[in-house]
């Protein structure tokens, strides 16, 4: 409860400026500064970073522990300066011949000024642009010790990490909670150099061999004649590459799925995707699937919820990430492997581990926890850390080695060229955030952006100039060493194993692993993305392939089109469904789940504080909601602060509805209402149209709604019975709370939506 106080806290500041709270620690600023309503004037050091930015680890001139700060680094001194450290008394005004000009050439500071703002934007990542990322700290359980000789998964090893999580297809300013796939992205800065586990939040790919990999992402970018439309798929030129290239069917699956929208990144499960291989101490090898298993849960939005963050709020899985590690709530991950024997065939129960487009089932091999991450600092500037992290499925470490797979080894080759461009040369290791945590003695020298002041004659081996410098290290010096995989003498040829041949057998396990509201799910985001594509070629060819996945889920599209249903050109397989896959029928953790409680003046306040502080201890968010912004006020009961008001709350931001209405005095309740409640927001005649909208909002994507003293207005206005599904009514406040708390467990009202008139099986 303590740090989800703070974010409440935060929020209640909206408004007020920077506070004086903090400041007056620090050396040389004056503890009665005032909050921001005027420009400080005294000279004082750089404030600090806040306190949420305070990495464990903190970065330093070499990336490792011992060097200077970060802020010593960049800026140093109370003073304005050039990039040359020439202190100067102003930054408003051009050096001009006389107050009316002309602007002087002579004018370095202009110039030098003007020059690097012209410079400040470095080409977006081609893909995965738009992303998120923080600090944290990675533990080893020691689970792993027969399979594997990595040192940071051994036994209560703490290993630096930073994360990003991204969309693919959106630029950097486009909205976060669009359908698409999400990147997983994390560095271990291990003891034994970085490990990079470049993953995504679906555990397949669109493609098998990387050399598709240009036109799988020319397809579901904007188109090139009028760059639109921005971050998605439901355009013609992604849906006629995936009806033509059915490969990517089992993929589509699974965006068109509620995979697609997840509610947050904390609520997401990650995926390596490759099967890659794991080295013994002894030499032995394992073939490995990495997972990310969420603490808080796998949860996902609803598309019309999705949508609508889109416009009201395009940050909100940033800001959900940076907002939870502020409030101390750090979001919490295991890591788990499947493991499976490195056997020649390399395939699983008939499941070629080759190929990307196909899972395991959990239940056929089940994940083994390795290790816990923790997000528990945000990055201190967003340019330095977040966009210039530089990932590469070739990082690895003693003990994780590759696969063939065909899209990994494409990849080996991707991440380091596009770095290049990306970050302007061949030195972005030295970037702070890039720099490995253990020692770095390489032979790479010179290039743009070179920071190091190498010493030294002899960047070259073997060499006798700098005494031998650097040596090799042996298997016991933790040197990386390629397992000696065998590789099977054969043809060259641009061809695949048959065993890709199967598009889908696992999209078909997949929509039979699904729940009935699920499957409704897909169908209606099937039905909406083709309903935006102009050709009908497109659409009548996608008809074809969901026909090899399920005649309903085929037929339900092609009715929501308009369009014939066409019969599959292939037996359909009998799979077997994988519960794992399913993110209903489970009870998950309700702390971090954000209650708007709406209320007005004319409520019990006594009863609001009392739910509002329940909620905190449950570990949940509680945000008031009210006519107008400020405090609330009532004789008997503490004052109770506002955090959203009716102008600028929205269903969407909340997980569950909380209604205080206005209680009716003994007196009143044979009678009519009273003045007080009739002049409440809650039970006034009309109900505000903003709550009426917000409840059915609420109700529409199933969420939990409850409400005590007559709450039942409100929801009468807004077509909602009392005894709908997961309303709670009641004179019981603190009841009321509990019953929505259990109905968040299952995270949403799941048979609030339409039920499928057949199942589909
Ligand atoms: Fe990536 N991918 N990718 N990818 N990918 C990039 O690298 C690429 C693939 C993934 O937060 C790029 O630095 C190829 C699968 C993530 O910075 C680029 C292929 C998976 C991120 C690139 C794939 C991913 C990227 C663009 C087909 C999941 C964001 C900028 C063989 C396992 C990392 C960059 C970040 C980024 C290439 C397929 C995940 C161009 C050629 C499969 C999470 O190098």
């Amino acid at each position: 409860p303590g740090p989800v106080k703070k974010i409440v806290d935060k929020v209640m500041d909206v408004g007020a400026g920077l506070t004086p709270a903090g400041r007056a620690d620090i050396p040389g600023v004056p503890a009665s500064m005032p909050p921001t309503v005027e420009e400080p004037v005294e000279p004082h050091t750089p404030l600090p970073a806040k306190p949420d930015q305070d990495v464990p680890t903190p970065l330093s001139a070499t990336g490792r522990t011992d060097g200077p700060s970060k802020t010593v680094r960049a800026q140093d001194g109370a003073f304005l300066t050039s990039a040359q450290g020439a202190r100067l008394p102003d930054t408003d005004h051009s050096l001009k011949a006389g107050p009316r000009g002309p602007v002087l050439l002579q004018d370095h500071h202009l110039r030098e000024k003007v020059m690097h703002f012209d410079h400040e934007r470095i080409p977006e990542r081609v893909v995965h642009a738009r992303g998120a990322a923080a600090h944290g700290v990675f533990r080893g359980y020691g689970t792993t010790a027969e399979v594997c000789k990595a040192a940071f998964l051994a036994k209560d090893v703490d290993t630096p990490v930073f994360v990003r999580f991204s969309t693919v297809l959106g630029s950097r300013g486009s909205a976060d909670t669009v359908r698409d796939t999400r990147g997983f992205a994390t560095k271990f800065y291990t003891s034994e150099g970085v490990f990079d586990l470049v993953g995504n939040n679906i555990p397949v790919f669109f493609i098998q061999d990387a050399i598709k990999f240009p036109d799988i992402i020319h397809a579901g970018k904007p188109h090139p004649d009028r760059e639109i439309p921005q971050a998605q798929s439901a355009h013609d030129t992604f849906w006629d590459f995936v009806s033509l290239h059915t490969e990517a069917t089992h993929h589509t699956l699974w965006n068109m799925s509620d995979r697609g929208i997840p509610r947050s990144f904390r609520t997401m499960e990650g995926f390596g995707v490759h099967t890659f291989r794991l080295v013994s101490a002894t030499g032995a090898t394992t073939l490995v699937k990495f997972h990310w298993k969420p603490k808080a849960g796998v949860h996902s939005l609803v598309w019309e919820e999705a949508q609508m963050i889109s416009g009201m709020d395009p940050d909100f899985h940033r800001r959900d990430l940076a907002d939870a590690i502020e409030a101390g709530a750090h979001p919490q991950w295991e890591l788990g492997i499947q493991t499976f024997p490195d056997t020649p065939e390399q395939t699983f129960q008939g499941i070629d581990l080759l190929d990307p487009t196909k899972i395991v089932p959990e239940e056929l091999a089940p994940v083994q926890p390795v290790g816990l991450l923790t997000l528990n600092a945000n990055p201190t500037n967003f340019f330095a850390e977040t966009e210039q992290v530089a990932f590469h499925v070739g990082h690895l470490v003693p003990g994780i080695d590759i696969t063939d797979d065909a899209l990994l080894a494409g990849r080996l080759f991707s991440y380091l060229d596009t770095q290049i461009t990306r970050l302007g040369g061949p030195n972005f290791p030295q970037i702070p955030i890039n720099r490995p945590h253990a020692a770095v003695n390489d032979m790479l020298r010179d290039g743009f952006h070179q920071d190091a002041v190498h010493t030294g004659v002899a960047p070259y081996k073997p060499n006798s100039l700098d005494g031998g410098c650097p040596f090799f290290a042996g298997a016991g010096d933790h040197a990386y060493i390629e397992h000696p995989t065998p590789i099977a003498a054969a043809a060259k040829v641009r061809e695949a194993s048959a065993s890709f041949d199967d598009h889908f057998s696992q999209a078909r396990l997949f929509w039979l692993s699904m729940s009935p509201a699920e499957r409704e799910h897909i169908i209606a985001a099937y039905t909406f993305e083709l309903g935006k594509c102009y050709e009908r070629a497109i659409k009548e060819r996608t008809l074809l392939v969901l026909a090899n996945i399920d005649p309903y889920l085929c037929r339900q599209v092609a009715q929501g089109l308009g369009l014939p249903t066409p019969e599959a050109s292939q037996p359909l397989t009998e799979a077997q469904p994988s519960p794992a896959l399913s993110q209903v029928s489970r009870t998950w953790p309700t702390a971090g789940r954000v209650i708007g409680i709406v209320t007005d003046g004319t409520c019990d306040l006594g009863a609001v504080d009392t739910v509002r502080r329940s909620v905190l201890a449950g570990g949940m968010v509680p945000l008031i909601v009210a006519p107008t912004g400020g405090t609330l006020t009532g004789e008997g009961a503490d004052p109770v602060t506002v955090q959203r008001s009716f102008a600028t709350a929205r269903s969407v931001e909340f997980d569950a509805l909380l209604l205080a209405g206005a209680p009716v005095p003994a007196a009143d309740a044979q009678g009519g209402r009273d003045a007080k409640a009739g002049a409440s927001a809650l039970a006034a005649t009309p109900v505000d149209p903003r709550i009426v909208l917000m409840l059915q909002e609420a109700y529409r994507h199933a969420k939990p709604i409850g409400g005590w003293d007559n709450a039942e207005a409100a929801l009468q206005a807004a077509g909602i019975g009392a005894d709908a599904l997961g309303v709670v009514t009641g004179s019981d406040s603190e009841a009321v709370l509990r019953d929505i708390t259990a109905l968040l467990g299952a995270h949403r009202v799941w048979d609030r939506f339409p039920a499928p008139s057949e199942s589909g099986a």
